[in-house]
């Protein structure tokens, strides 16, 4: 097939889905095309069947704002009719499933399917805004396939947005043996001392993913275990966080890493990993950690009970609920058979639930239904 991939190339999940998804339908032999405004992050090395397509937005006086949407447009039209794409598969809504629309409309309705992939504030968030809300709707049902990384967003797009729409949830996935756990005592020698649990935190720190909590949340685990804290990315909440650190006086065990693209050894260096998001419709960051043998404590909101079972690969406490997050932590960490125990199950969901193959075949059969309709 040939396919076309419209997706964000920033530091966060539904741009990792796009990037890790294009890459491993290309080693199956599909030609693809990424469409964006920069390189996807995640396109870190050469492939004969990946080509990169850089939407260009022009810069006139006139325009306040740039217009991204019909530049989008245009540049599908383009790929689309000098690659002759068989799909093009629009990953987080906003202004992706728009922009295919059009573009399908220039084309003519039946040579290019649009399938669309909802990741999370496409639908929870931004998209409800009511300068958004229609163009949505819209754009979701005229979408020839649309699937959801949760049934917690599937259904929450059909009430919120009220589409009867055959939705299919194909959860995130995970490479399981790139993620696996490596020995890195170098590393945990620069992060912390001998003895020392580590807790390690990955998000974009936008204000959903409380980052706050996890501070909060470390310095309660901190006064029962020696540990330090690792936080990986970086974002609004930033600054914040570091001032709250040293407010809370544990800066000096509080390790700001900012944005890493090696995150395996990181991640193998660690304990526990927390997310105690405000809203979370998957939770790709935890599944990665689940594979490096990561127990994860995480908040019961959006997708994350789907892919964490409480009791087994980890914990789940209801929102800003620190003093369980903590007591949960403690209570894997100085509970060494309990730990192992949770630490295998973790790798074994992440290989027997959400490898690499497995959600790849999903996507496959999502785009030969959308192409036999
Ligand atoms: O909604 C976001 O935070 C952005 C989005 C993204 O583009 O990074 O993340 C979402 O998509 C990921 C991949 O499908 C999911 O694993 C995240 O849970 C989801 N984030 C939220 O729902 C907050």
């Amino acid at each position: 097939m040939n396919i076309g991939i419209a997706c964000y190339p920033t530091y966060g999940g539904s741009g990792v889905v796009a990037a890790e998804l294009g890459k491993a339908l290309a080693e199956r032999g599909h030609r693809i095309h990424f469409i964006s405004y920069a390189m996807p992050f995640r396109l870190d090395s050469f492939s004969d069947n990946i080509v990169y397509h850089e939407v260009e937005i022009s810069n006139y006086p006139l325009f306040d704002y740039p217009l991204y949407t019909p530049a989008l447009a245009s540049k599908i039209v383009e790929v689309a009719q000098f690659e002759k794409l068989d799909i093009i598969h629009a990953h987080y809504a906003i202004p992706h499933a728009i922009s295919a629309y059009l573009a399908k409309q220039i084309i003519g309705k039946n040579q290019l399917k649009i399938v669309t992939t909802l990741h999370g504030t496409d639908i929870t968030l931004v998209g409800l805004e009511p300068s958004y809300l229609s163009v949505m709707k819209f754009s979701i049902e005229q979408s020839d396939g649309v699937t959801a990384v949760s049934r917690f967003l599937k259904e929450k797009t059909l009430i919120n947005y009220k589409i009867e729409k055959d939705i299919q949830v194909i959860p995130n996935f995970v490479d399981i043996d790139k993620y696996q756990r490596v020995d890195s005592p170098e590393i945990h020698k620069r992060l912390a001392s001998q003895g020392e649990k580590i807790l390690i935190h990955v998000s974009n720190f936008r204000p959903l993913k409380r980052v706050h909590d996890v501070i909060k949340i470390f310095q309660i685990v901190r006064q029962r275990i020696p540990s330090k804290l690792i936080l990986v990315g970086d974002g609004p909440d930033r600054s914040s966080c570091e001032q709250l650190a040293r407010d809370l006086k544990v800066f000096d065990d509080v390790k700001f890493l900012g944005k890493q693209i090696e995150l395996v050894p990181l991640l193998s260096t660690a304990n526990l990993f927390l997310i105690p998001s405000q809203s979370e419709s998957f939770g790709l960051s935890a599944l990665e950690a689940m594979a490096c043998e990561l127990p994860v404590i995480a908040s019961s909101v959006g997708g994350l009970p789907e892919l964490i079972v409480h009791g087994e690969t980890g914990y789940i406490a209801e929102i800003g609920d620190i003093e369980r997050m903590a007591k949960y932590t403690v209570d894997l960490l100085t509970n060494e058979t309990k730990y192992k125990i949770f630490a295998a199950s973790c790798r074994k969901r992440a290989v027997e639930e959400f490898n690499k193959n497995k959600i790849v075949d999903m996507y496959e059969e999502h785009y030969n239904r959308v192409l036999a309709k």
